[in-house]
């Protein structure tokens, strides 16, 4: 019989692949796992950049469909902070535990060379965080609540022209560390013609100042197709309402103005249906890819602590010769430093002992009565 996978058992050296004379059972393990996944549940966290006032809150509770009790932010702080807020939702037998970070202040100070530098640290913390759990002797990463950056919502705002040298700035720093969805905010506030320019002269700068965004993925063929349509139709242009209105016998999610009304929930009149479905259909994707920018962060960090796989003859190294070869260097520094200190106390010491021995030698001298006089 053929293997069942040519290319799999081309990989596996030394691995043979064999067929069943009768069923044995571990077909069910993918079952397994789904059972124990929705029992566990599972986390999002979601971070949303924009200035005050830009429809942060408003989008939040459109996508999830949720009343998130959030205060409006001051504009009179000196720099920019970062508010995190966690809740857990349910939908039929599945638990998210959302976590949605919104920065307070951004955009509001005179110099805004690095209002981004709260937002880096704010990730890396994360990072480190999760880090941290994992060195643990006693870890429990199973139960540990990881706050680690899923996606980051970008708003922009709808002034038709360009982007800001703050949002290139600011999404630069950040496109390294985390999966990155430009939107333009209160989308409503623009025309559909213009609109549609302003799309393509964000992506446009965005390509041009070398900034990577996130990219739904093509690889998976059940979402490939809408998700390659979405890729060209970047970023998405949203509304968001605390609201609804009644339309008919249904109250919808909406903004109401003296000539009409705007649906959150209507695709022909902004983004916001697609984009809630894009970061469901996509969450497992975009969960990986935190884990791959995670795995950078650890590389780095482990590296400046010394840490290495291969070893000065190009051998791979373990851990307890990692750690022996620091402890080493620990004890001959300190044995450095100690030789040191020593022979600094002996010239001292020495020099101490020269100043009094003149001392006493002048002290020894006849006194000269003749110039006393
Ligand atoms: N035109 C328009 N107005 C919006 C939209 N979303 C929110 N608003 C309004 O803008 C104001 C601020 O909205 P929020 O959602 O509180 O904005 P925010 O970014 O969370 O504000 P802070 O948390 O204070 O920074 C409110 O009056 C909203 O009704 C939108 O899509 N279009
Ligand atoms: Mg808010």
């Amino acid at each position: 019989m053929a293997a069942p996978d040519a290319g799999r058992h081309a990989q596996n050296d030394g691995c043979r692949t064999l067929s069943l004379s009768a069923h044995v059972g571990f077909d069910s393990l993918p079952d397994q796992l789904v059972r124990k996944s929705i029992k566990h549940g599972f986390c999002f966290n979601v971070l949303c950049i924009g200035e005050t006032g830009i429809g942060k809150s408003a989008l939040m509770s459109s996508l999830f469909n949720t009343n998130f009790e959030d205060a409006p932010s001051t504009h009179f702080l000196s720099s920019v902070q970062l508010r995190a807020q966690t809740c857990e939702l349910q939908e039929s037998n599945v638990l998210l535990k959302l976590t949605i970070v919104k920065t307070v202040g951004f955009g509001d100070q005179m110099n805004k060379a690095d209002s981004y530098q709260p937002i880096v640290d704010y990730i890396d913390a994360q990072f480190e965080a999760y880090l941290k759990e994992e060195l643990k002797v006693i870890r429990s990463l199973f139960s540990y609540h990881d706050t680690r950056i899923h996606v980051c919502l970008y708003f922009i705002s709808p002034t038709g022209r360009c982007l800001k040298t703050i949002d290139l700035l600011t999404m630069r720093s950040l496109d390294s560390k985390v999966n990155i969805i430009p939107v333009i905010g209160k989308a409503d506030s623009i025309s559909k013609a213009e609109l549609e320019e302003f799309k393509k002269k964000i992506m446009s700068e965005l390509i041009s100042n070398g900034i990577q965004i996130y990219q739904f993925p093509t690889d998976d063929e059940t979402v490939s197709e809408i998700n390659t349509i979405i890729n060209g139709h970047l970023p998405f242009a949203v509304v968001g309402s605390m609201e609804k209105v009644k339309i008919g016998n249904k109250m919808v999610r909406a903004r109401q103005y003296p000539w009409g009304i705007v649906k959150v929930e209507n695709e022909s009149h902004c983004d916001t249906v697609k984009l809630r479905r894009m970061l469901c259909t996509n969450m497992e994707d975009l969960r990986e890819k935190t884990c791959a920018y995670y795995e950078l962060y650890r590389r780095c960090r482990l590296e400046k602590l010394g840490c290495r796989d291969i070893g000065p003859e190009n051998k791979p190294i373990s851990l307890q010769e990692v750690i022996e070869a620091k402890r080493l260097k620990f004890f001959l520094e300190m044995e450095r430093k100690e030789e040191e200190i020593k022979q600094r106390f002996v010239q001292r010491v020495n020099e101490k002992a020269a100043m009094l021995e003149e001392a006493e030698q002048q002290a020894s001298m006849p006194v000269c009565l003749e110039f006393v006089f």
